[in-house]
């Protein structure tokens, strides 16, 4: 029904996509678009979806007087948690408000002040790191979400979940976790609520148990009287700020959602990157051997002296590293897109309004007319100053687009940079077990069971 526009033929492969079944949507979509090209449709259960990955296309669909972020799907049902910035739609109060207020407090200027408890974390990996034995094994990816998680933490609403200080992870984590996945178990189908009912309960249970923790986080900071002077954090920015459109502050409500929301948009995304950054660099030991000697010459090789916010911000070569990671494998590897009017994209392809268009960046990044031959190979070259200079508009997306682009990127980023630098300036990665990609999907994406083990380096002057 959607001619011209390519469709699979229907497999039961195909039929079954992303319904039950499934536990690889976005590589699945992946490998259609490898056979049919830059945009396609899938027949889904209620409705069409449209995969789109060509650079030309995304361009097109990057252009916000026509297209927009959809929340239609998961999105929309995760606001059972929390309706904040992340849920909301681009002309809802609970989209605009938080955005005007936040929006200062995610620049690169600000930035800095988040520094000292960037650090703060980051040493708790290292030091978890250098007191292992050598025959101890490092999960890379539980230690990096421990990592982005207990930053997030720190960073938002000075709450410490001590992630390092325990054998799996705070309750708070554990009923994020459950209820990320029923959000991502549910199709919208008949009769979903009674085969899930035991889920959805529990699902119930663990909401309220977020929403009283957060509340009594936010009772216990207003009751301090401490000001953003004394904590300069997210929360602090939140109760302070006021909306310079609407003259309106944010209520405890959408403070708490807010809370919540940093969590889930923010700590997966930045493990799966670093996980996945590790992963590179150990199969690419020219790259780590390149990346390391930056680390020496900005860092310098004495371990005691902390690495300043400035240091951080001279690490070129570490950032290019990060950035190609996240151009094969963007850990929010595919985003929801709706046309604002009936229109047409490419000259031929009718949109409708009311269909759901999938923007696929993993595909998208993978394009050899924009990459070049070697576009399926890690490459921090791809990122070169000179490079990125000549790249098409839209042609690397990681972030998402416009004003629904990742508030945190820059957090992020120096979060990453500062990480993954102090990881290679004092150990060296062993690859014991000769680790083979495998790519989990949980709305993001990340390497599972991905185990090495980790040397202190022989550092003499
Ligand atoms: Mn983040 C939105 C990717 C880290 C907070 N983020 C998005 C979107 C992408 C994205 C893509 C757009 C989603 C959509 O269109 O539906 N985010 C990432 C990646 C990383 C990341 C790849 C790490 C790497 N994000 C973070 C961090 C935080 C954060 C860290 C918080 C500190 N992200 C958000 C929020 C939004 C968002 C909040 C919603 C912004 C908006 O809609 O205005």
């Amino acid at each position: 029904p959607l001619h011209p526009i390519p469709h699979p033929p229907k497999k039961p492969f195909v039929g079954n996509l992303l319904s039950i079944g499934s536990d690889s949507p976005v590589l699945d979509m992946w490998k259609i678009a490898q056979e049919l090209g830059g945009i396609y449709w899938l027949d889904m259960p209620g409705m069409p979806v449209i995969v789109v990955s060509s650079p030309e296309l995304v361009d097109e669909l990057c252009d916000e007087k026509r297209f927009d972020k959809s929340t239609r799907g998961a999105l929309r049902r995760l606001r059972a948690a929390s309706h904040g910035l992340f849920t909301s739609d681009t002309d809802e109060p609970t989209w605009s408000k938080p955005h005007n207020i936040l929006l200062a407090n995610f620049s690169q200027r600000a930035m800095q002040a988040y520094h000292p408890m960037m650090l703060d974390i980051a040493e708790q990996l290292v030091t978890k790191w250098e007191r292992l034995n050598f025959d101890d094994e490092v999960d890379v990816t539980r230690d990096m979400t421990a990592l982005t998680l207990d930053t997030i933490g720190l960073c938002g609403f000075g709450y410490r979940f001590n992630s390092f200080y325990r054998e799996g992870f705070h309750p708070f984590v554990d009923a994020m976790v459950r209820t990320l996945e029923t959000v991502q178990d549910r199709r919208g189908l008949p009769l979903e609520e009674l085969m899930m009912k035991k889920q959805l309960s529990q699902q119930r249970k663990d909401i309220r148990f977020m929403h009283r923790m957060v509340e009594d986080i936010i009772r216990e900071r207003r009751e301090s009287g401490a000001d953003i002077a004394a904590k300069p954090d997210l929360l602090s920015y939140m109760i302070a700020g006021v909306d310079k459109k609407s003259g309106e502050k944010l209520d405890d409500k959408m403070i708490r959602d807010e809370c919540i929301e940093f969590l889930i948009a923010g700590h997966e995304t930045t493990s799966g990157l670093l996980s996945f950054a590790t992963y590179f660099l150990i199969k690419n030991p020219h790259v780590l051997a390149e990346a390391r000697a930056e680390v020496d010459s900005v860092l310098g090789t004495d371990l005691s002296a902390r690495p300043t916010y400035a240091q951080v911000n001279r690490l070129q070569y570490i950032q290019q590293v990060l950035k190609e990671a996240l151009r094969l494998y963007p850990t929010a590897p595919a985003i929801a897109k709706r046309a604002l009017e009936d229109t047409v994209i490419g000259g031929q392809y009718t949109i409708k309004k009311k269909n759901m268009i999938i923007m696929h960046a993993l595909a998208l990044h993978r394009d050899k007319r924009v990459w070049g031959e070697d576009a399926n190979e890690f490459n921090p070259e791809h990122f070169s100053r000179e490079a990125e200079r000549a790249l098409p508009p839209n042609a690397f997306k990681p972030f998402g687009n416009g004003q629904r682009a990742c508030i945190g990127r820059q957090f992020a980023m120096q979060e990453a940079v500062l990480t993954l630098a102090m990881v290679l300036q004092r150990f060296d990665l062993v690859d014991h077990a000769n680790y083979q990609l495998k790519v989990k999907e949980a709305l993001t994406i990340k390497p599972e069971g991905f185990k090495i083990r980790v040397k202190p380096r022989d550092v003499r002057h």
